[in-house]
């Protein structure tokens, strides 16, 4: 599994691995709300790389089953951890994570992330206060998933930490998630990169259709549910103009995922207080770990 603080990189990590645009990304923080399996089959072996939402103190019912998913991966799931960091010094929140990943017994592998972004010094110093996190983990990648540098040496670290096992899941299957979940994802990744401040983060995406027509286009539905009326308009923007953008992103991004052209309808519902419900959260795809 990816573990690491918000924004470290996990989601990009995980999709260059993979070789696909499986998980969403954007500049903003918790941007990952649950797990996500990703499956690359090699001669031989069976890499499920699960992504997790960034490590996080919850403030919020939302963001509490963020970290049950966290919990359930690091606890129930995964035989090896790959700590994901940024190139900085850690802060509380990745020491809160390494406590636990060191606790566990498992395996693990640290990745700082980003190297790109900063001098070899920085890098440098990041990995010796790192390494002193996790004293035991098996090796320390310095790596750039956005590029891909480091990226396969640390797959093989990977994969040769795996335990023997029949695989998990058949061959052709490459995610554990529904083109359903993927255009509701799609919709929030637009989200995510086109509105401020509170905007995305009150924000859920529930597919409520999912037609396949045969010979013709696919024609899907994706609800985005606000807390407060206040925050439809916004949404929606002068004359429609922003939700316009929100729609061809999405539909940009899906048809390109499963290759092939479908039709994205958008409608905004205001659900009050959803991020606190967990009856709603449960009802817009969110699971508790
Ligand atoms: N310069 C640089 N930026 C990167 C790299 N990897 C990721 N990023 C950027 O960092 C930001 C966060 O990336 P994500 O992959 O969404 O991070 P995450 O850890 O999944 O974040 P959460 O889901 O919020 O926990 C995005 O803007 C990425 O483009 C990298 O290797 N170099
Ligand atoms: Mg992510």
């Amino acid at each position: 599994m990816l573990a690491g603080a918000p924004n470290a990189g996990k989601s990009t990590l995980l999709n260059r691995i993979s070789g696909g645009s499986l998980s969403i990304v954007s500049p903003k923080p918790q941007t990952t709300r649950q797990n996500l399996i990703a499956i690359k089959n090699s001669p031989g072996s069976q890499l499920a790389l699960v992504d997790t939402p960034g490590y996080l103190d919850p403030r919020y019912k939302l963001q509490e089953t963020m970290l049950s998913s966290i919990r359930r991966a690091l606890h129930e799931e995964a035989d090896v951890v790959c700590f994901v960091a940024e190139p900085n010094p850690p802060g509380k929140t990745e020491r809160a994570l390494a406590g636990l990943v060191a606790q566990l017994g498992v395996p693990a592998v640290l990745a700082i992330n980003k190297i790109d972004s900063v001098s070899r010094v920085r890098a440098e110093a990041a990995r010796i206060e790192y390494g002193k996190l996790l004293p035991g983990c098996a090796s320390i990648h310095m790596i750039s998933a956005a590029r891909g540098t480091g990226v396969e040496a640390l797959t093989a670290a990977l994969s040769r930490l795996l335990p023997e096992h029949e695989p998990y899941f058949p061959e052709g299957q490459w995610t554990d998630k529904w083109e359903r979940f993927f255009a509701a994802e799609f919709v929030r990744e637009q989200l995510l990169c086109l509105y401020e401040k509170e905007i995305p983060y009150a924000c859920a995406a529930q597919t409520e259709t999912f037609q396949e027509n045969h010979g013709g286009e696919g024609y899907v539905r994706v609800v985005i549910h606000v807390e407060r009326e206040t925050q439809k308009p916004i949404i929606i923007g002068k004359g429609g103009g922003a939700i316009k953008k929100v729609r061809e992103g999405a539909q940009k991004r899906l048809e390109e995922f499963l290759g092939r052209k479908l039709r994205l309808e958008l409608f905004v519902k205001v659900s009050p207080g959803w991020r606190s419900d967990t009856a709603m959260i449960k009802e817009f795809g969110y699971h508790e770990g």
